[in-house]
């Protein structure tokens, strides 16, 4: 019998990436069937880049070894989940919006609020409802308003993305907005921490301090007096740490800081948010911020994320690229993903 062609595909930013990858992975031999540009997603759209280019190739034989049939995979359909799932026959078309929120990750009893027939208003289609419920949930954006935020200090779990986003954003800042970006870090001391945030701040040309206790982060601020912006860096701890948790908060209230940035990754278990989300409120969080767009199945969990927390989102990262992949948070393309009228 013979076996079964094995198709594979590919994404990458850019076609000479993918096709680079693709001879790397597979080798010289592999077919190409398809070669295309996926549209962006939203959050990519936010960012102004343009979608992946995705590549699919039929693997050459001979039969695969049992470890590499595992990885070949039958090709998805175009799109996997459709953005606006038909309705099932006869469903209400409450039900069915109900159903694409939860399909996209929001919690059951959210979905239920926000698509609840009660309160429409006069001549609204059902989607407008809840599209404007959603806006009303998520609030405006709150990205930091430089001039009027000088200190930002960026707290949440280990792993988070924090010292990432720190470096996307004082990237942005310096060089798009040609303001003056000072980082202090906290994660100084932790093998490697101080190396990772310095190399990025050595690449935009910005001053990083590191400072331990309150005496050198006081000094450390008071160096960096004369900058537009000064970015502080912190050490993920393990919410149910209490004690480095208390040391961390008593560091945050000696930054003063305008502005305190809960960020989290949208990948994390719900219920490990909501924990993250209470011990770090009491560090005086003010914002949310999401990572790992690029990696999570559906959005849906930056709006349960609001909704437990009634905090306002500032921005979103979808990805490692240093400083591109962070964007002004946008309640309107949130909600259009959310309700599968994404362009
Ligand atoms: N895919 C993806 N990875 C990210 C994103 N932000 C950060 N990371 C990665 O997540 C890991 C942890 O990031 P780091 O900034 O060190 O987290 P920290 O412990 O909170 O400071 C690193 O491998 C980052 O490259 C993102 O938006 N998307
Ligand atoms: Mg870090």
């Amino acid at each position: 019998m013979n076996a079964p062609v094995r198709i594979r595909r590919f994404r990458a930013a850019d076609v000479k990436t993918l096709l680079a990858r693709v001879r790397e992975e597979v080798g010289g031999d592999a077919l190409l069937l398809d070669l295309r540009r996926e549209p962006p997603r939203w959050w990519e759209r936010l960012a102004g880049r343009p979608g992946a280019m995705v590549a699919t190739v039929a693997l050459p034989p001979p039969a695969p070894t049992t470890e590499e049939a595992g990885k070949a995979m039958p090709v998805p359909p175009e799109r996997p989940e459709p953005r606006a799932p038909a309705p099932l026959p006869g469903e209400p078309v409450w039900a069915e919006i109900r159903r694409r929120l939860e399909r996209r990750g929001l919690l059951p009893e959210l979905a239920a609020r926000l698509a609840e027939p009660a309160d429409q208003a006069e001549g609204e289609a059902p989607e407008a409802t809840v599209r404007r419920r959603l806006l009303e949930l998520l609030g405006p954006a709150r990205p930091v308003e430089a001039g009027r935020q000088r200190r930002l200090v960026l707290v949440g779990p280990t792993g988070a993305g924090k010292t990432t986003t720190v470096a996307k954003l004082a990237g942005q800042m310096a060089l798009y907005r040609g303001l003056e970006v000072g980082i202090v870090t906290l994660d100084a001391f932790r093998a490697g921490a101080f190396e990772q945030v310095d190399a990025y701040a050595r690449a935009a040309g910005l001053t990083c301090l590191p400072a331990e206790e309150a005496g050198e982060l006081r000094a450390a601020l008071e160096r960096l007096s004369a900058a537009d912006l000064v970015l502080i860096d912190t050490t993920g701890r393990s919410p149910s740490d209490r004690r480095s948790l208390r040391r961390l908060e008593e560091l945050v209230r000696e930054a003063r800081a305008d502005a305190v940035l809960l960020t989290l990754s949208v990948t994390t278990r719900h219920e490990d948010l909501l924990y993250a989300l209470e011990a770090y409120r009491r560090l005086g969080a003010d914002r949310l911020l999401f990572t790992k767009m690029d990696e999570a199945r559906a959005p849906g969990e930056v709006v349960n994320a609001v909704a437990a927390s009634g905090l306002g989102v500032s921005y979103v990262a979808g990805g490692q690229r240093v400083p591109d992949d962070l964007a002004v948070f946008s309640p309107e393309a949130l909600a259009d993903e959310l309700l599968g009228v994404a362009p």
